[in-house]
């Protein structure tokens, strides 16, 4: 028998001493942080155990949709491995969404179940995007407290697998993908009820058991979009009036089934007010951005402590790659941008958890709702980038489908992609801005962030990038079309900036050397733009993609 390579293991990722118990420990009250480590350290075990194992077997068998039964008749049965129902199980029972709203951690629940998504989610077989969905559709019900909430919350927040039920969202059609206000579906008045008529091009999750969709409606005589809750199957468990065209062949998320729809006159019930739907159905885009986030940064979490361990067993040129210092150098770099992505979701947890229990100040709400893009756009560009940079780090065992590992950077892709892409994300920021005095408030909220920080290089820095923003933002604000234009920039400098001030915090509260390093080697690969998008260039840009 020849060389054989001892295989890198899954790290129980809240085990003794571990990062993530440091970052618990910071971002939640005292009073929380036992209950909370007692579950996620239960849960951490699991998603390296039985929880891993069913999402292997379930993205070895990805779903199927039968169209016809053996006669001849519809029947659009989307054929399921176990494995999938059972992570629905583990949903329910480990409480992905009752964690958020049994509110048993007070304003930490969001941070608890963040950190919770992000451990599930890359053992999950992205049963988190359903949990994404599902989410948004219980924080509008909970809000509603209408007859909608008495039918179907206590089914969103359940921890019986019987009981739960998850939600769909059916926003995209082929008309509009980022421009939702040209979707074509109708939703037709008849007496007081509503029934949907149209196609949903993109509807993820279409094993749910509800969801929320969007239809044009008639408000005297223009069409303007609400947003309807649709009962997905009737009570023998056939689909109610929808037909699935088919599912889709995406580039990953091969578990997930995602499909194309025919609504055929399914009834909706109206949520909120008529020809508000956008601004009802921001509520759930804005939770499942934050979804998205937390699952970009669980991937390279997972990937890093993989190729972490891999590296500690591997021998090349005469010593593990560990013992390398340009290894290292990649290692500690990617450390550094996966460790602030945990940073910006767990600051985004606290924020969320804060608004939701009525104790944020004015300016922790305009900073949750400014930071929310920049959060999905900044954590779903890292996640690629460093997949791709850590699969590299594995060499050829990266590349070879059964070591597991390709499937981290093809499904990082769908990250920009999901709810919005990064220059969606980043024309969100200024809506957000334009709002109030919102980016004065939320500068103020990441400044106050500084005030134990001493005096360094990277504050320095920082302080650099707070002078880009402040300036950016006072020399342009009158001038929509100079914001556009520069608005990615921006959006990306809000984040790293952003990440910069939480990372140095970090640092000072733990006093570690390890901390203080990550944060060190961070702000020093930050560039502070130093163009502002002028009309010329602009010009320019049209002209070359003309020629
Ligand atoms: C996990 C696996 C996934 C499987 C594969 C999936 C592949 C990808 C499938 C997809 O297609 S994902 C893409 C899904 N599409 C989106 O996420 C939509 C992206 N587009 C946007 O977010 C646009 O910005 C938006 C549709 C919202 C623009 O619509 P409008 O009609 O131009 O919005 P408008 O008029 O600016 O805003 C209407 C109201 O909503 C305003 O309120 P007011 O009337 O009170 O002023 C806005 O302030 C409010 N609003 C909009 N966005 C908001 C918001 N409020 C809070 N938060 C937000 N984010």
């Amino acid at each position: 028998m020849g060389f054989q390579q001892e295989d890198f293991t899954y790290q129980d990722l809240f085990a003794e001493n571990s990062y993530l118990k440091d970052v618990l420990a910071h971002y939640a009250e005292s009073q929380h942080v036992d209950g909370i480590a007692e579950d996620l350290g239960g849960f951490s075990k699991r998603a390296c155990g039985d929880v891993l194992d069913l999402m292997i077997r379930a993205e070895k068998n990805p779903p199927e949709h039968i169209a016809f039964d053996h006669w001849g008749r519809r029947v659009d049965h989307i054929e399921v491995d176990p494995s999938w129902q059972a992570l629905h199980a583990v949903a329910a029972e480990e409480g992905m969404i009752a964690i958020g709203y049994e509110r048993k951690s007070d304003q930490d629940s969001r941070l608890h179940q963040f950190l919770k998504l992000m451990i599930f989610h890359p053992s999950s077989a992205f049963y988190t995007c359903p949990l994404a969905m599902t989410d948004g559709a219980t924080r509008i019900l909970e809000l509603e407290k209408g007859p909608l909430h008495n039918k179907f919350f206590s089914h969103l927040v359940s921890r019986d697998p019987v009981q739960f039920y998850t939600a769909g969202q059916w926003m995209t059609e082929k008309a509009g993908g980022s421009d939702v206000s040209n979707s074509e579906t109708v939703a037709t008045k008849k007496g007081d009820r509503f029934f949907l008529h149209g196609t949903k091009w993109f509807t993820s999750a279409i094993t749910a058991n509800i969801a929320m969709a969007l239809g044009q409606t008639d408000i005297n005589g223009e069409q303007r979009l609400s947003l309807f809750l649709i009962e997905i199957r009737d009570a023998k468990g056939s689909l109610n009036n929808i037909e699935v065209l088919r599912l889709k062949d995406k580039l990953g998320t091969k578990a997930m089934p995602t499909a194309e729809l025919e609504l055929k006159g399914v009834e909706g019930y109206l949520i909120g007010e008529l020809g508000k739907g956008v601004k009802n159905i921001a509520t759930i885009l804005n939770i499942s951005r934050l979804y998205n986030s937390v699952c970009a940064t669980g991937t390279i979490y997972r990937l890093h402590s993989l190729i972490r361990d891999y590296s500690k067993k591997r021998q090349a040129f005469g010593k593990k790659l560990i013992d390398h210092s340009l290894h290292q150098e990649t290692l500690v770099r990617t450390q550094a941008d996966t460790n602030a992505c945990v940073h910006f979701v767990a600051a985004m947890g606290q924020l969320l958890g804060r608004s939701e229990t009525d104790k944020a100040t004015r300016q922790e709400l305009a900073a949750l709702r400014m930071l929310t893009p920049v959060a999905k756009s900044w954590t779903a560009k890292k996640s690629v980038a460093t997949s791709s940079e850590l699969i590299e780090a594995f060499g050829g065992a990266g590349y070879i489908e059964d070591t597991q590992l390709p499937r981290f950077l093809r499904d990082a892709q769908v990250f920009p992609i999901w709810e919005g892409t990064t220059n969606i994300m980043s024309l969100d920021t200024l809506r957000a801005m334009a709002k109030d005095n919102v980016f004065q408030d939320t500068m103020a909220y990441i400044q106050s962030l500084l005030k134990n920080v001493e005096k360094s290089a990277e504050k320095k820095k920082v302080d650099q990038l707070i002078e880009f923003c402040g300036q950016w933002v006072q020399k342009n604000q009158k001038d929509r079309a100079t914001m556009e234009r520069g608005a990615r920039i921006f959006a990306a400098s809000l984040g790293d900036l952003f990440c910069a001030v939480l990372l140095l915090n970090f640092a000072q509260a733990t006093q570690k050397e390890r901390d203080r390093h990550l944060a060190k080697v961070f702000v020093r690969a930050i560039q502070v733009p130093d163009f502002y998008s002028s009309e010329d260039y602009h010009e320019f840009n049209k002209q070359t993609l003309l020629s």
